[in-house]
Order: structure tokens, then C-alpha cells, then sequence
């Protein structure tokens, strides 16, 4: 017995011991390291042991470009490598617009697969040629870690569709316009508050005895708007911000769409079709009014409306669209209100 506990005291027991936990301690490390590169999530059902309990740690982190033409046909990807699934943010913001555009996700791998950025915003406003900030967030984990990095935008992402105006070539002298006498209704430029551009359209000014407010009538010239002629495929779509004597049941937009049914070069009220519709205030901020052109036959419970012409929305006749801000005029307050970027998409809304 003697003999034993002296052999379990020897010196080279205790060394042996204490390399076989070495040696099991490396194996261990090799294998979690080796488990997190291998795992294929594709092939797995349910969240692995490593997911649950393994160490977060960022494998192959990000590595951005100092910029991007996005104008050019270029795009941005988010390339990381993670040890384990858990869930992330990437969010960019615009320095000067304050454009947002985010992903999320939880796959292990971030790739063009699950994070593609092509230019585009969330929503209105849209981003400008300007330094954006990225910042990419693990809300799952313990740490701390929050990625910061910036990319600056050398070119825009090019628009799908017909535009009409984003207001940034001026007042037009075929267009029309307008305003109460109290109210200042014109294209504003360089103050950071566009849609998108430079340059918006702002109506300002205390009303106290009617809701009209002011409006903005683009026309056509004699070679009309250049629509694509299927209605029912074609999105009519601009951005809208109620920013004074805002509320529900407040503050709207309506649009006047005339056509020239007859085609003899101008409208006819009486005769000829002006399709109406109202966009009513749903919050402060940009908005994007999105809505099918061939619907505007429509009333808002889907009845036949009726109109002075043929009563066919028809895109390659429209001659002018009439924007026009109207807001309460018992509030006591002044109403003010921006118009942003009209244009006409098909088969599907615009992309801010
Ligand atoms: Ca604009
Ligand atoms: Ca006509
Ligand atoms: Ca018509």
C-alpha cells in the first residue's frame, strides 16, 4: 500500500497527469475550432451544440472598401465569418441624408447570399453621393463587440422607370401652380431634407379658411410623359412628408390625372377622364405613395368610379398630374408639407 501512494506522489505520475490534460485540452480546442469551419447549416436540423454554447467569436471579420459607384453596376457585401448562428444587424445610415438601409440575419457565413447592398434605402430619404456609415451588431451575444466601419458613395444606384420629375432641374414653364395667398408653395434645393436629389417641392403657410393649401401641376409636353401603355402593370409612385398640422384625418395629398382621351392635344374637364386620388397623412417623415395606375378606376371599396371620359385608365394619354396639399384649417396652426420624386415603375413599387 505504502508503495502505491509513493508511486501516485512520483514526480512523474504528476507530469504525466498534466500532459494528458494538455493533450486533451488542445484536442478539445482543435475539434470546437475545427466543428466551427466545418459545419455546413445546410445539413443540420436545429440549432448545433456550438450555436448554443459555443464561444462567439468573429473568424474572418470585415474587410469594406474605402467606396462604391453603384451608378457603375457596383454593389457592397458585408463578407464575415462567424463561429457559430446567432443573430445580426447590419444598419448604414447616410451622413448627410439620414438614409437607412438595413439587413438581419443569424446564417453563421454573411455573404452577397444573405447582405447585397445595391444603393437602395430602406424608405425615403434616399442615399446621395456621401459617406456612409456602417455599424454591424450581434444583439444575441454577451459582447460588446459592434462593428464600425464607413464607405463612401461615389455614384447612385441607377432608378427602374419613368421619371417624371424629382424636382431638380427647376419650375418648369409648361408646369403650373397654385398657392394661397398666405402660403409659400416652390422647389426648395440644398438643405438635406430631399427624398432624394437635392431639391424637393414645399408648401408652407397658415390657411385659416379653407383646407386648399397650395398645389403643383405637372404637365406633359406635346410628346406626353413616354409611359408604357398596360396600366395594370404600371405603378404610379412619389414621396410625401407632412411636417405642420399633421395628424390623421388632418392633412392629405391629392392627385388629379388627366388624360386626353381624344388625343387632340388638350384637356377637356367636362368630357375627358381626371382620375383622383387621395393619400391621407400616416406619419411624419417621408412617406412612399405607391399605387397601380389601372386602379384609379376604382373607388377606395372597389367600385366602378365614375369619370367624364371613357373611363379607362390610360397611361399613354395622360397629359398632367396635379399634386395638391390640403390640411385642416381649423387646427389654428400652419400647414406644411413636401413632394418628392414622381415616377412611374412597372410590375412593382419604386425602390427608394
Ligand atoms: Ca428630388
Ligand atoms: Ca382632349
Ligand atoms: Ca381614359
Amino acid at each position: 500500500m505504502q508503495l502505491i501512494m509513493e508511486f501516485l506522489n512520483s514526480s512523474f505520475f504528476t507530469v504525466y497527469i498534466f500532459n494528458m490534460k494538455k493533450f486533451l485540452c488542445i484536442c478539445v480546442i482543435c475539434l470546437a475550432t475545427i466543428s466551427c469551419r466545418k459545419n455546413n447549416e445546410d445539413t443540420i436540423e436545429g440549432p448545433s451544440l456550438n450555436d448554443l454554447y459555443g464561444p462567439f467569436i468573429i473568424l474572418d471579420s470585415l474587410n469594406l472598401g474605402e467606396e462604391v459607384n453603384f451608378e457603375a453596376g457596383e454593389n457592397v457585401t458585408f463578407d464575415m465569418e462567424l463561429s457559430k448562428r446567432t443573430n445580426w444587424e447590419i444598419e448604414l445610415t447616410g451622413s448627410i441624408t439620414g438614409a437607412k438601409r438595413s439587413f438581419t440575419g443569424s446564417d453563421r457565413i454573411i455573404s452577397l447570399k444573405n447582405a447585397n447592398w445595391k444603393g437602395g434605402a430602406d424608405q425615403f430619404p434616399s442615399f446621395g453621393m456621401e459617406k456612409t456609415y456602417v455599424t454591424i451588431r450581434f444583439p444575441n451575444e454577451d459582447t460588446t463587440t459592434t462593428i464600425r466601419d464607413s464607405i463612401t458613395i461615389k455614384g447612385l444606384k441607377k432608378d427602374q422607370g419613368t421619371l417624371i420629375t424629382s424636382f431638380e432641374n427647376g419650375f418648369l414653364d409648361h408646369w403650373d401652380l397654385f398657392n394661397q395667398t398666405t402660403v409659400n408653395g416652390s422647389i426648395i434645393c440644398s438643405d438635406d431634407s430631399a427624398a432624394k436629389g437635392d431639391c424637393y417641392y414645399k408648401w408652407n403657410g397658415l390657411v385659416s379658411w379653407d383646407w386648399a393649401i397650395g398645389s403643383v401641376q405637372i404637365k406633359a409636353t406635346e410628346s406626353g410623359f413616354s409611359l408604357p401603355a398596360n396600366a395594370s402593370t404600371l405603378f404610379f409612385n412619389m414621396g410625401s412628408k407632412m411636417v405642420s398640422n399633421t395628424g390623421p384625418n388632418n392633412c392629405f395629398i391629392e392627385f388629379w390625372f388627366d388624360e386626353d382621351d381624344n388625343e387632340d392635344g388638350v384637356f377637356d374637364e367636362s368630357t375627358e377622364d381626371r382620375f383622383i386620388y387621395q393619400y391621407w397623412y400616416e406619419s411624419d417623415g417621408w412617406n412612399l405613395i405607391s399605387f397601380k395606375y389601372g386602379d384609379l378606376k376604382y373607388d377606395s371599396d372597389g367600385n366602378i368610379i365614375k369619370v367624364k371620359g371613357n373611363g379607362l385608365p390610360e397611361p399613354s394619354k395622360l397629359i398632367s398630374i396635379n399634386v395638391f396639399f390640403l390640411a385642416n384649417k381649423d387646427s389654428g396652426i400652419r400647414s406644411e408639407a413636401y413632394a418628392d420624386h414622381i415616377i412611374f415603375t412597372e410590375n412593382e413599387t419604386y425602390k427608394p
